[in-house]
C-alpha cells in the first residue's frame, strides 16, 4: 500500500484492547521519554524471499521475489512488553492468546496493513517498537516513525508506520494474516478455491539459504581451480544454523563451507 508521508509529532500509538480499561495513548516522544531504550539487530525476511526458486518447481501466486527480499539493520526502541505492563496488562493473564498490530498504511477502502504474533511472543524482551534504524530515523520506507520489530518472526509481522495495538484472544482478522502467507498442500493447484481457514498461519520462518556470488545465471569457467561461493543461511526464531553444504554436481557430492556470524547479531543469521 502507499507509504505514509507522516509527521512524527502528531503520530499517536494507542494500545487498548483484552484486559485493557483504559486505552494508552502515546506520542513518540513519550515513548521515547518514559521507558528504558534498547536495541536488537535482526535480519527480517518476508515470507515470500525466493519466490521466484520456488515457482520454477511449482506455480506460486505473489511478486517474484530472488533471494533478496531480506535485510538486516540495528533497530532502536523500547521493549513491546514494557509499553502492554504500562497500559495494564498482566503477563500472566491467561486469556490474552495474540497481540494485534496495524500501521497508518490503508487501502482504498480504509482498511489498515496489519497481522499479530502470539502473546508469549510479544512479552520477550527482543520484541521492541523501534523509532529508530541503524543509529538514524526510521527511513519512511522502512516505517517511519514507529515500527513493530519481532526477531524470527516473518518480515509480515514487522509492521512499519505503527499505530495500533490491540490484545486479543485470537489472531488478527487482517488479510495479511488469514489470506496471505499460507503455504497449501502441493495438492491445491493455483485457481482451486482456497480454505484459507484450514491452514496456519506463517510466524516463524523454516530454514532458508540462498547463494550471492556466483548469482544465477553467471557463468564460471570448469577450468578454474578454485570458485569462491558467497551467500546466507538464516533459520526462523533464532533456531541458528549448523552447516551449509554446496554442491556443484547436482547433488551427488557435496562439501562443507565455512561458516560467519553476522556482526553483532542478537539472533543468529550466518553468511558462508
Ligand atoms: N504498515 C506496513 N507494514 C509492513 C508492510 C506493509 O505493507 N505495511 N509490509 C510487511 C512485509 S510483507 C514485509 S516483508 C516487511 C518489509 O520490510 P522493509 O520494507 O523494511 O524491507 O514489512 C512488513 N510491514
Ligand atoms: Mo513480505
Amino acid at each position: 500500500m502507499p507509504v505514509p508521508d507522516i509527521n512524527e509529532k502528531d503520530h499517536r500509538l494507542n494500545v487498548e484492547g483484552l484486559s485493557i480499561k483504559k486505552s494508552l495513548i502515546l506520542s513518540v516522544d513519550q515513548l521515547k521519554k518514559n521507558f528504558e531504550e534498547t536495541s536488537v539487530t535482526t535480519a527480517i525476511q518476508c515470507a515470500g524471499n525466493r519466490r521466484s526458486d520456488m515457482n520454477k518447481y511449482k506455480k506460486v501466486q505473489g511478486l517474484m521475489w530472488e533471494g533478496t527480499a531480506m535485510g538486516n539493520a540495528k533497530w532502536t526502541g523500547v521493549r513491546l512488553r514494557d509499553v502492554l505492563i504500562k497500559a495494564g496488562v498482566d503477563p500472566n493473564d491467561k486469556r490474552i492468546k495474540h497481540v494485534h498490530f496495524e500501521g497508518a498504511d490503508s487501502d482504498p477502502e480504509g482498511s489498515h496493513y496489519g497481522g499479530s504474533i502470539p502473546f508469549e511472543k510479544a512479552m520477550k524482551s527482543e520484541c521492541i517498537i523501534a523509532y529508530k534504524m541503524n543509529e538514524e530515523k526510521i527511513p519512511r520506507d522502512h516505517g517511519h516513525p514507529l515500527r513493530l520489530i519481532a526477531p524470527g518472526i516473518v518480515g509480515a509481522r514487522q509492521v512499519k508506520y505503527l499505530k495500533t495495538i490491540r490484545l486479543s484472544e485470537e489472531e488478527s482478522p487482517a488479510h495479511w494474516q488469514q489470506k496471505d502467507y499460507k503455504a497449501f498442500p502441493s495438492s491445491v493447484q493455483i485457481g482451486d478455491p482456497l480454505d484459507w481457514s484450514s491452514v496456519p498461519s506463517i510466524n516463524e520462518y523454516p530454514i532458508q539459504s540462498y547463494i550471492c556470488i556466483p548469482s544465477p545465471g553467471d557463468k564460471v569457467k570448469r577450468s578454474e581451480e578454485e570458485i569462491e561461493f558467497v551467500g546466507y543461511a538464516w533459520s526462523g526464531g533464532g533456531r541458528g544454523i549448523i552447516r551449509v553444504e554446496i554442491s556443484t554436481d547436482g547433488g551427488k557430492t557435496w562439501r562443507n563451507s565455512e561458516l560467519q556470524q553476522a556482526p553483532e547479531q542478537d539472533l543468529v543469521c550466518y553468511f558462508f
